[in-house]
């Protein structure tokens, strides 16, 4: 049933997409990016690292924004890595 090169060809596309799909759930999703691609290099976030541009693409970003205080647990103003993975891991609708 599946021995045609054509669903040969099919099968390695599909593995490669799971693949894919795995890498991506571990370096952020498509509802939040990585800690460190917001981050630049450093440690902590502030607010503005959080651009427009960002929030629109994800609508989790936005909502972090709203609630930073909430996610901030030791209210130093910027998100750790921690902060930031607890709060946008989890969907607040
Ligand atoms: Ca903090």
């Amino acid at each position: 049933m599946f021995s045609s090169p054509r669903y040969t060809l099919l099968a390695i596309a599909l593995a490669g997409a799971a693949t894919f799909a795995t890498a991506a759930l571990a370096d952020g999703s498509k509802e939040y990016p990585a800690f460190a691609s917001i981050a630049s290099g450093k440690a902590m976030i502030d607010r503005d690292a959080i651009t427009p541009a960002l929030e629109k693409k994800y609508p989790r970003l936005e909502g972090l924004k709203m609630h930073w205080d909430d996610a901030d647990l030791d209210h130093d103003g910027k998100l750790n890595q921690k902060e930031y993975d607890d709060y946008v891991s989890v969907s607040h609708n």
